[in-house]
């Protein structure tokens, strides 16, 4: 071993960079800046895990490497800390979210602290701290005042019993709550909504000016604007009643041969003939327990009834039956389609399935007709014949789909049976939960009673049609203290059992406060605004602090956020940019996400009687009752190994205690496989230095990984050589391969890292220090460059070695280190000499020497010369940096 002692150096240089402020963000006149933005962590009571710094390591590179280039740099952290399992903690122990929660921050900023990366601590927010709840409460008067934030009653809802609240769409998987996996059932209760829908156009064309990856497509998919157009069937027999469908293919409307209305459709329930009534109803409650994710799945075998009702299609007159099918989703268009089986996927394997009629109406683009017996055609093409006939509105044969669109909705418009109508699959954001642990709203409703509705027994009503917003100087409105987090049947939510908090008199009226809770989106709806101006307590932010730093040059997260998270932030930016509070339309230029580190472990299998089998054992899984089972029927269990577990013999990986051979598998850590890798235990190990290079070395940034710890000794390995070659220094210049290496590599690592391309820039510094380390000593010209190379990645280490090397202050604003381009060019090449055809000699000359200087330097060889024999150079033939032909005579 030698002297590098990350245990020591670390804490050392930790404690420096904290007393001297090193990272402290600053604007300085006439300097570019940066603003390096991580997704803040939810503190929970895991602590970190390893993929929090990934991404972490990934713009502490960045910042660093800014700083070094004279640039300002804002990179900042805080904690997105309202959430459910603070909450659940403090259900089962009794202990407040408040503590439980405070508790953890104080571990994820050691954590944090202790892997070096270079925040300015001086910045960081708390969602949940009073200073930062009242400008979000603030922000939400903004919105409601502007008539963005309004109540609804109407609209079935997700609610999870097991959680006492409801969810938002994006919060439900395969049917059950994300966060504990309980069952959800629709439910009608009073919510906030945010109207995100009136941001749906902006928020689609914001996309295409940002720096993102396909996280774009998949927001301008949950967005999903859908151009098409509403058009009316009368219901036979009913006067006045009519369903309207939306469709993006109008042009097919004369191939329509029924109308499915979803369950939850109004009319479903009226329009049933008494033969058909209780099948229809029968339908409509079994349709209630399934989600939409459930019923929207394309695989799903779609199912339906007849309601025995008939439509009129507008375009032609024809009588159509009307069915309930739940494919068809009540909150989507008009909760109505018009089917046509010839064109559509859906609506063919429902006709077939019920025997309904298909008729085709468009024909391929060159006019063959399609056969649609065993498979819809879907794509557009023309209108053929049979359309033709089929419709009153005037198509011709022959007429391209988008054609006979805009003709049929004209003349539907002109009837007044339709219009053209664009569709959004964004629906509002849905903004309450009945949660004790989050942001109160800040309103508040008149209460009727003839009593003190605080005391139990009062009778009180209120009147929840008119919400008063808290005056402004009241902010922050804060949680009352509460001994019971649970949540009732009451979907008021736990806040509404704090009568004293609740009820209040003013000028001799009573009111009752919003009982529900702010969602833990709204904290990280704005945070990065905070950062610029984390202290304020007159203002959010200042417009000066805004222009400083906004808007964010480089936010590195997950991608699990792409659609939630980074599209509510949007739309509240979008919002705050039409009050004149910010003034960008979009807050994030650039967006990377890293790419998920997975456990590795590695399976085995054991019988019941306690046979242990390879994990190369060939086994089957079932699923209903769910087991694993050999090919005779004999039930085995699946065991896992973890990596301090196992050896490699043969390139094949076997149990050191079992001897049986295991396989290895990646997937997500969990604490049921055992391959949960903690930092504290990496760092006491190997030392936080090897940590970040070892995670930025795993692969690209954005690539899904599997962790190994085998791995970070290698990386471990190549800061013990770092430090060796640092450590044995001469004053004497660097010999010219061994400098031109060390400016190859000063090239490759500022590419690679102005490109993200972490660990190709680490193989590069690999390469030089295996090639300095083969030196007796090392230039210190040399170690100090590579020290400065070295620090965005390992930032103890270099700021130690530099300080070794005659180094009086922190390397953190160094310049980086320039090359010089006359050194990085592969500059002299070897190339063949011939004379009259023949290969005589070879010989070293400059990649780029012109012709003459090509033949002078071959008339100058002593073996050329022999060829030559004095005689007159006729011709020369000379292909640069590969070969020199002299016709000689
Ligand atoms: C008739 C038709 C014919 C359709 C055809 C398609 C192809 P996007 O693009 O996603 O907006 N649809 C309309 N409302 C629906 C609902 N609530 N639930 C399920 N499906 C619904 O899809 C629009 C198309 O999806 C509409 O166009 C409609 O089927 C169906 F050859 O109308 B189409």
């Amino acid at each position: 071993s030698n002297g590098y002692a990350p245990a020591v150096i670390e804490p050392k240089w930790q404690r420096y960079w904290e007393e001297n402020r090193t990272f402290r963000a600053q604007r300085h006149a006439g300097r570019e800046k940066a603003y390096v933005l991580d997704m803040f962590p939810y503190p929970s009571g895991a602590g970190l895990h390893v993929g929090h710094p990934e991404g972490y390591t990934a713009t502490d590179i960045v910042c660093r490497f800014k700083r070094m280039r004279g640039i300002d740099v804002l990179h900042p952290m805080g904690w997105d800390a309202f959430g459910l399992p603070a909450e659940q903690h403090a259900i089962k122990t009794g202990t407040h979210p408040r503590t439980t929660t405070l508790k953890n921050i104080d571990n994820f900023r050691r954590q944090l602290k202790m892997l070096g990366f270079s925040y300015d601590w001086e910045r960081e927010v708390d969602t949940t701290d009073p200073n930062y709840v009242r400008w979000t409460q603030w922000i939400f008067l903004q919105l409601f005042k502007k008539g963005l934030a309004f109540q609804q009653s109407d609209m079935p809802v997700n609610w999870c019993p097991a959680l006492g609240t409801v969810l938002a769409n994006d919060e439900i998987v395969d049917g059950k709550s994300e966060v504990g996996g309980f069952p959800v059932e629709k439910l009608k209760i009073r919510q906030w909504s945010l109207k995100i829908t009136a941001y749906a156009d902006r928020l689609l064309e914001g996309l295409e000016g940002l720096d993102w990856p396909e996280t774009k497509v998949k927001q301008a998919n949950w967005i999903g604007r859908s151009e098409g157009a509403n058009v009316d069937f009368a219901v036979d027999g009913h006067p006045g009643r009519t369903v309207t469908v939306f469709t993006t293919r109008v042009d097919t409307l004369p191939g329509a041969t029924y109308v499915v209305v979803a369950p939850e459709h109004p009319i479903a329930q009226h329009i049933a003939t008494s033969e058909n009534e209780a099948a229809v109803k029968a339908y409509i409650a079994d349709a209630a327990k399934k989600s939409d994710l459930v019923r929207s799945d394309a695989t799903r075998e779609k199912t339906g009834v007849p309601t025995g009702a008939v439509a009129i299609n507008p375009v032609n007159g024809d009588k159509v039956p009307i069915w309930v099918g739940d494919y068809v989703i009540g909150s989507y268009g008009t909760g109505a389609v018009m089917a046509v089986p010839a064109h559509d996927e859906r609506d063919h394997a429902f006709a077939v399935k019920y025997k309904l009629p298909i008729i085709r109406v468009v024909a391929k683009p060159d006019g063959t007709e399609v056969d649609v017996a065993k498979e819809a055609y879907t794509d557009h093409g023309v209108v053929n014949a049979d359309a033709v006939t089929r419709s009153k509105a005037p198509i011709d044969k022959g007429m391209p789909s988008d054609h006979a669109r805009r003709q049929i909705t004209s003349w539907l418009a002109s009837q007044g049976k339709g219009q053209g109508k664009t569709t959004y699959k964004l629906r509002d954001w849905v903004f309450s939960r009945q949660r004790y642990w989050g942001e109160p709203f800040p309103i508040y409703f008149p209460v009727k009673t003839d009593g003190d509705p605080r005391v139990a027994g009062t009778k009180f009503e209120i009147d929840y049609s008119e919400p008063i917003p808290l005056d402004e100087a009241e902010l922050p409105l804060l949680l009352p203290d509460l001994e019971d987090f649970k949540p009732g049947s009451d979907p008021a939510g736990p806040l509404a059992r704090a009568l004293d908090w609740r009820f209040f008199e003013k000028d001799g009226k009573w009111f009752a406060r919003e009982t529900n809770t702010m969602p833990q989106w709204a904290g990280s709806c704005w945070y990065f605004l905070r950062y610029v101006d984390p202290k304020n307590d007159a203002e959010p932010w200042t417009d000066e602090a805004y222009k400083a730093w906004m808007p964010v040059d480089l936010y590195v997260g997950g991608s699990e956020h792409a659609v939630l998270h980074l599209l509510y932030a949007r739309f509240w930016h979008k919002v705050l940019f039409d009050l004149g509070l910010v003034k960008d339309e979009e807050p994030f230029k650039k967006l990377v996400h890293q790419g998920l580190i997975l456990g590795t472990s590695y399976r085995y299998f054991t019988t019941a009687d306690g046979k242990v089998l390879p994990g190369t054992t060939k086994v089957k899984r079932n699923d209903d009752p769910p087991s694993i089972t050999l090919d005779d029927g004999t039930e085995v269990e699946e065991k896992w190994a973890t990596e301090d577990q196992v050896e490699v013999k043969d390139n094949k990986f076997f149990h050191n205690d079992l001897g049986v051979e295991v396989v290895m598998v990646a997937e997500k850590m969990s604490k049921s496989r055992g391959n949960v890798v903690n930092p504290d235990d990496i760092v006491a190990s190997h030392g936080a230095d090897s940590l970040r290079l070892y995670e930025m070395f795993m692969g690209p940034l954005e690539a899904v990984k599997p962790w190994q710890t085998s791995g970070i000794e290698g990386v471990r390995r190549f800061l013990d050589r770092v430090w060796n070659v640092c450590t044995n220094v001469t004053d004497d210049a660097p010999d010219v391969e061994t400098n031109r290496l060390v400016h190859k590599t000063i090239k490759k690592v500022t590419e690679d890292i102005e490109a993200m391309r972490f660990n190709t820039a680490i193989s590069a510094m690999m390469i030089l220090v295996r090639q300095l380390g083969a030196l007796p000593k090392t230039s210190r010209e040399s170690a100090r460059q590579l020290a400065l190379l070295v620090s965005p990645y390992a930032p103890h280490v270099a700021e130690e070695l530099w300080e070794r090397l005659g180094g009086t202050t922190t390397l953190a604003y160094e310049p980086w280190p320039a090359f010089d381009p006359a050194l990085v060019k592969d500059d002299v090449v070897e190339i063949g000499v011939q004379v009259n055809g023949k290969a005589r000699a070879s010989i070293q000359l400059p990649v780029d020497a012109d012709e003459a200087a090509a033949k002078a330097a071959a008339l100058a060889d002593a073996r050329v010369q022999q060829f030559v024999e004095g005689k007159a150079v006729k011709k020369v033939i000379y292909v640069k940096g590969r070969i020199l032909n002299l016709i000689v005579g």
